[in-house]
């Protein structure tokens, strides 16, 4: 960074952490796309002229609400539901729901930072949101969760709308939440319409969305191998999560041709050293999706894999490369040291910010391929886009034509991080490309529509 960059950056950071205290997450993501875009705007100094950057860091709208329901025993408990709508210049307000006990206003606002550039990048005309609740669906009944889900919708609902907010799926949300919240929707604003993405395929959903981001990451780092005249035939590939995007990542990345090894979650990770095939994914899915238990289980299914406990990552073991598919800053300098020195050359972001800043500078700096979350995981709300429009036009798509557009927005997001992102000695900065391209697009807009 040159001079004025790096004084525009340490300017506004301080400002942005004195007027957002403890927010540490939706600092660092800030950060991080401040740091790309400063010279940029200082080439177009209209963008700084316009206070496009202090504008989009300040959410357009913040919904915190309160969240009663009742547990099987009758008992009483009380959580905390959030909606943040930061960015509507290109598009409805879009991005996920989390419910996870770790849910406070600093993730919720670092995801919704993030998915704006995010949507922008996938070409679809769809603004940036993030939502959820500090609430955890692990060990509770379906009776619960419907609870807590008609709950949390009861207010959530006079805020969203097709054309407004579309929310969808995260961690500890998927079929089963999209569902009762859909219900519940339904039932109060008495509308079938698309508010929500992740739907069942029997009522409106998209063939391929439950799929989608895994599968997007895979084809984006497809198109990372190439630039370096390589394929996922043979390379060991190390996964964590063992959730919607790690599952799906490790089937893409396994009929790709790779050797995928590990899946973890928070108590630890498995290791398979004969690699996944299709019957142990499936048995995974199953696990996992229908009968909720831990990925430990796995080791009763399959003796040859070994467990490791205590919260390890997979980190340690070798590869050549690793795709983080669980949460943020679950990757550290550390754990990058470690990938390198153990040969891995790619890095694919599946999850959102899982890489710590040291973990990317680490990559970064050894050159090796490397793709933040906003770029590789836009697979699966590009995807909710696709299921958006056939809503809208009441239709419904085949797997062919979804799988073709899900390839072609990454390819195209691909090609932008190459546009923007390709230095001097023409080492592809994946950040700067993403960070940048994904700017361009909402700032334009946002000066377009005047001071709004
Ligand atoms: P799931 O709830 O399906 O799975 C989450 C997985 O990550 C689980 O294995 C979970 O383990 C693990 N995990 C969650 N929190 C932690 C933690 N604090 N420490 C260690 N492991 C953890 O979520 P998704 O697969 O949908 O989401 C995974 C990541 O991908 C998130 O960062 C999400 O924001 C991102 N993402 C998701 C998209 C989607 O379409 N679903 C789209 C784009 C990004 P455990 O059961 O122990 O909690
Ligand atoms: O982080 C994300 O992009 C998601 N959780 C998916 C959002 C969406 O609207 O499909």
């Amino acid at each position: 960074m040159d001079n004025f960059a790096k004084k525009y950056v340490d300017g506004f950071m301080t400002e942005l952490i004195a007027k957002n205290p403890g927010e540490t997450e939706f600092h660092q993501a800030v950060r991080e796309v401040l740091t790309s875009v400063a010279p940029y705007m200082q080439a177009y100094p209209y963008l700084l002229d316009n206070k496009i950057m202090e504008r989009m860091v300040e959410p357009e709208r913040v919904i915190m609400f309160r969240v009663p329901w009742t547990d099987d025993k009758g008992e009483i408990h009380v959580n905390r539901g959030y909606r943040v709508q930061m960015n509507s210049a290109i598009g409805p307000y879009k991005g996920g729901i989390r419910f996870h006990a770790s849910v406070n206003l600093s993730i919720m606002k670092f995801l919704a930072f993030e998915q704006t550039f995010k949507n922008s990048l996938t070409t679809l005309p769809m603004g940036g949101g993030k939502g959820g609740s500090d609430f955890s669906p692990r060990g509770r009944s379906d009776a619960e969760v419907m609870r807590f889900c008609q709950s949390f919708m009861t207010e959530l609902q006079r805020h969203i709308g097709q054309d407004t907010d579309v929310p969808a799926g995260d961690i500890g949300v998927g079929g089963r939440e999209i569902g009762y919240l859909f219900g519940q929707y339904k039932r109060l604003r008495d509308e079938f319409t698309g508010t929500l993405t992740g739907k069942g395929l029997g009522w409106g959903g998209s063939l391929l969305r439950p799929e989608a981001t895994g599968y997007g990451a895979c084809y984006f780092a497809q198109e990372m191998l190439a630039t370096r005249g390589e394929t996922f035939e043979g390379k060991t590939v190390v996964i964590s999560g063992s959730g919607n995007v790690a599952q799906h990542a490790a089937e893409k990345a396994m009929r790709l041709g790779a050797k995928v090894v590990t899946l973890s979650d928070s108590d630890g990770f498995i290791y398979d050293p004969d690699g996944f095939n299709e019957e142990k994914i499936a048995y995974v899915k199953h696990l996992k999706n229908a009968i909720r238990g831990r990925i430990k289980e796995y080791v009763k299914q399959y003796p040859n894999a070994q467990y490791t406990g205590e919260g390890t990552k997979p980190w340690a073991v070798k590869c050549d490369i690793a795709m983080p598919c669980a949460t943020q800053n679950e990757l550290n300098g550390e754990a990058a040291k470690v990938l390198l020195a153990n040969g891995c050359f790619c890095v694919t972001e599946g999850a959102n910010m899982p890489c710590t800043p040291e973990a990317i500078e680490a990559f970064q700096a050894a050159k090796i391929l490397y793709s933040p979350g906003k770029a590789s995981n836009a697979g699966g709300v590009a995807t909710s886009g696709l299921e958006m429009s056939q809503n809208s036009m009441r239709q419904k798509w085949t797997s062919e034509e979804v799988d073709a557009q899900l390839h072609r927005i990454m390819k195209d997001i691909h090609a932008a991080c190459i546009k923007y992102g390709t230095e001097e000695d023409r080492y592809i900065n994946y950040v700067k490309g993403a960070n940048i391209a994904g700017f361009i697009k909402v700032a334009n807009a946002m000066v377009d529509q005047g001071l709004v």
